[in-house]
């Protein structure tokens, strides 16, 4: 007879071998004599996928019987990109598999670039939630991931003259080995409807008559931990017609118009919305929100129960992390539930709802806190709109005996914004009802305490902490950089760095040795050629090796300020042609790369990413400036390209306005890497400096104290003569279009210069400067870049996830035995 264990899949070559080809034959359902590389990849991705399920369900039986208590991390995006490589190397498997389907004829990081990348977020927030997914595997923590699945992922970017359109990415028209459909785990979530007081046990209780039901189904995506058989689950709700609801119209209605109105419940998870600044106040947009909260606080509920019978006990084993307020109805939902579903009393509900949510907020400005028209809420939720009403009174009442009648004050604080448009302030529901709440870097912390959320910090000032973000070194390091992977490897004569981030520091060790910085150099060398090689394969452009790469990646924001760079380049392209031959020779010759993607309806962001590409026509076709400049977009930027594009970059930049980054991550993935750094003092790169040293960035520009009064200077500002030459070049022409351009440039000069690129163009050129000065002494330049990948070990994912896990959640590692 068979034991369990027996069925446990083999790892050797002719094992994974027989596997590959047996889902070529039977999966895939292609010939094993004849199938192409995207075939030969799904047929590997479903061999990786068998040996991801069994420690899945290892895990899950394991978290089962030891029942801790779990953290439930909401979100509403998740930025995954690609997954078999990154799961191949957290299984430990990635070289077997490659031994194996280079027997096959095969090769693995050829097939590994078939996969499309599962975009299913827009940008920092979306990508954060990913590498703490990988970080809560790695740690063994007992975690479950909630979102949506999208059909729609975060739209591709096309370029046609220069202008970005966007285009559907309809990511599942290849299928998803990665996901598992749980066509048993659905559960109804109703919306509209009325509210009606009826008597139960002689007890008065609310009971919600819906208007609609829609039906949640599972999908899970297992989300292996590295070195651990620890995988936890993120788990994706889709919208799917529920037969509940529409039995009525069948009877009576047109049958095909039934049918018909029954795909309009699909509707709600078939897109992801696009803009990562404020809140429309669009109705779809809400029932995104609820739709995941419900379906996840019922599977959540239904976990708890399986096994608990006294809710006093759910604080002991539930903590429901919000990120950003996006899922803050979780906070009314579990509320509805305990009082309406399982007739907790509101005192016995509320002592609940105090124990378990915490909530990052991932903003700086005021306008970019979510609130939502009280009319849409009401009439899509009316249930909902009770609670939040009775939270805020209850609120209000405790408020005014504390600080008494300061009107002012209430009226800030309240749940409730009266005005033409009554609205619900979500950032307020989610502060007032969380244990914890904090923001994403020391500086935006602070910011919290004194601006945004000041009111309430001097109220309860225990409540508020810092978290800073992380990233993981798992996917940028490991999985993007095998090269750099492997010497930093050897030179700490471990790889026990890759989960344990502190030992990285023992680089410093090496920073002048003269064998480790030929090896080092040799790497970014070989990353160079890949990034070189991928530009001219996209847009012809054959760059120069010898070039410093200059970096800014992310999405496209006036407060981040591309426009600074493109001005930046500017001001070098004049600066060239205006030099004799001799002065040309000390020039450090740039490649200049930019990219990220602009909202849809973000005209200004639009602009800025024309501009970019006249001026690079501009610069790229002049016989005068040859190798010493060039400059390139990189269309449709996502965590793909990102793989790509840092491990080849010498030098990142990151220009936001001081004040105006939360935090900032992508800045820490460069670091990993090796890059130095030019940027602002704002977010994550104050607390960088800590790590790396004045000495080894390019720092510049006003402090985020300063920013005020300079703004206050207004019109009495002087800007320098070299800001307003650049400004008036593209005034006048000299690169075409002046009239689309006219409104980018009245935004930056005199009053109406928010931003200040004014005010820190010049602090900017000088940081250049010195970067290129920097550049030119190689020995110097490599000693920079080995410290800043050796100090990079406070930014990643792990530490973060561990001080959540032990001042926030207060939950314990569950490891699964091997
Ligand atoms: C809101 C309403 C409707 C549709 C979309 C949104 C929305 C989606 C994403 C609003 C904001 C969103 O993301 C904000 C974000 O990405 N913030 C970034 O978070 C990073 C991780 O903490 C920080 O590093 C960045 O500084 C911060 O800008």
């Amino acid at each position: 007879m068979l034991g369990l264990m027996d069925v446990f899949l083999k790892n050797d070559p002719i094992s994974l071998q027989k596997d590959i080809l047996h889902h070529v034959e039977y999966t895939v359902a292609r010939s094993r004599f004849s199938f192409d590389d995207f075939e030969a990849y799904q047929a590997l991705a479903h061999s990786v996928r068998d040996r991801l399920i069994e420690r899945w369900h290892d895990t899950l039986i394991h978290f089962k019987k030891e029942d801790p208590k779990r953290v439930y991390f909401l979100s509403l995006e998740f930025l995954m990109g690609r997954s078999l490589s990154n799961i191949v190397i957290n299984l430990g498997i990635r070289d077997q598999f490659a031994d194996a389907l280079s027997q096959l004829g095969f090769d693995f990081e050829v097939l590994a670039e078939q996969e499309g990348d599962a975009c299913l977020g827009n940008g920092g927030l979306a990508r954060l939630s990913a590498c703490q997914m990988d970080s809560l595997a790695t740690l063994d923590y007992p975690a479950v991931g909630y979102g949506l699945r999208y059909q729609y992922g975060l739209f591709r970017q096309v370029i046609v003259d220069g202008f970005q359109h966007e285009q559907p990415d309809y990511w599942l028209n290849f299928g998803n080995p990665w996901e598992i459909e749980r066509v048993h785990i659905t559960y109804p979530v109703k919306f509209y409807g009325t509210v009606t007081d009826e008597f139960l046990n002689g007890e008065k209780c609310k009971v919600w008559v819906p208007g609609e039901m829609v039906e949640a189904v599972a999908y899970d995506n297992p989300i292996p931990g590295y070195g651990t058989r620890n995988t936890i689950n993120l788990r994706l709700w889709a919208a799917k017609p529920s037969d509940q609801n529409d039995m009525e119209s069948f009877n009576t209605g047109d049958y095909v118009d039934a049918v018909v109105n029954r795909q309009r419940a699909e509707s709600i998870s078939s897109i992801l919305y696009p803009d990562d600044r404020s809140y429309q106040g669009k109705e779809l947009r809400l029932k995104q929100q609820y739709f995941f909260v419900s379906a996840s606080v019922q599977d959540i509920f239904r976990r708890f129960k399986d096994t608990h019978k006294k809710f006093d006990e759910f604080p002991e084993k539930v903590a429901l992390q919000l990120n950003d307020t996006h899922p803050s109805l979780a906070i009314a939902e579990v509320m509805r539930v305990l009082l309406d579903e399982e007739h907790l009393s509101w005192h016995r509900a509320w002592d609940i709802i105090c124990k378990i949510f915490s909530f990052t907020t991932h903003t700086v400005s005021p306008e970019g806190l979510e609130k939502i028209p009280v009319d849409l809420l009401g009439n899509l939720l009316p249930r909902h709109l009770q609670i939040i009403y009775d939270i805020n009174f209850n609120f209000v009442e405790e408020l005014k005996k504390m600080i008494g009648l300061d009107y002012d004050r209430l009226t800030r604080m309240s749940i409730v914004e009266e005005g033409a448009v009554k609205n619900i302030r979500m950032a307020n529901l989610s502060v007032i009802c969380s244990h914890t709440v904090n923001g994403v870097s020391r500086l935006h912390s602070e910011l919290l305490r004194t601006k945004l959320f000041k009111d309430f910090y001097d109220l309860w000032p225990h409540k508020f902490q810092y978290k800073t973000n992380g990233v993981t070194q798992r996917r940028w390091i490991v999985v993007s950089n095998p090269s750099l992977c492997a010497l930093i490897s050897k030179w700490l004569g471990t790889e026990a760095w890759i989960r344990d981030i502190d030992l990285l520091i023992g680089l410093r060790d090496y920073a002048t040795n003269a064998e480790l910085h030929q090896e080092w150099k040799m790497v970014k060398k070989v990353n160079k050629i890949r990034l070189a090689e991928y530009i001219e394969a996209m847009s012809g452009l054959k760059v120069s090796l010898d070039a410093m790469f200059d970096v800014q990646t992310k999405r496209i924001h006036e407060y981040k300020r591309q426009l600074l760079n493109i001005l930046g380049i500017i001001h070098r392209y004049d600066c060239i042609k205006n030099m004799d031959k001799n002065d040309r020779k000390k020039v450090v010759p740039r490649v200049c790369i930019i990219g990220g993607k602009a909202a849809p309806g973000y005209e200004i962001a639009k602009k800025i990413i024309k501009l970019c590409h006249v001026v690079a026509e501009r610069i790229n076709n002049d016989k005068d400036i040859g190798d010493l400049l060039k400059l390139v977009f990189i269309p449709d930027y996502n965590v793909s390209v990102a793989e790509m594009v840092i491990p080849g970059a010498d030098l990142s930049q990151h220009l936001s306005t001081a004040g105006h980054e939360a935090s900032g991550t992508g800045s820490m993935k460069f670091l990993m890497n090796g890059c130095l750094l030019l940027a602002t003092a704002d977010g994550s790169t104050i607390e960088m400096v800590e790590e790396i040293g004045q000495d080894n960035m390019f720092l510049f520009g006003a402090k985020a104290h300063e920013v005020v009064a300079l703004r206050k200077k207004g019109p009495t500002l002087k800007v320098p003569l070299q800001f307003s030459r650049v400004v008036r070049m593209i005034r006048d022409g000299h690169f075409g279009f002046e009239d689309y351009f006219k409104s980018l440039c009245d935004k930056i000069e005199g009053t109406s210069d928010y931003f200040l690129l004014g005010a820190d163009f010049m602090s900017y050129l000088e940081a250049q400067a010195a970067a290129d000065k920097a550049f030119v002494d190689e020995e110097r330049w490599t000693k920079m870049s080995i410290l800043s990948a050796a100090g990079s070990g406070r930014f990643s994912s792990d530490r973060t996830i561990q001080e959540y896990a032990e001042n926030t959640w207060d939950i314990q590692p569950c490891r699964c035995p091997f």
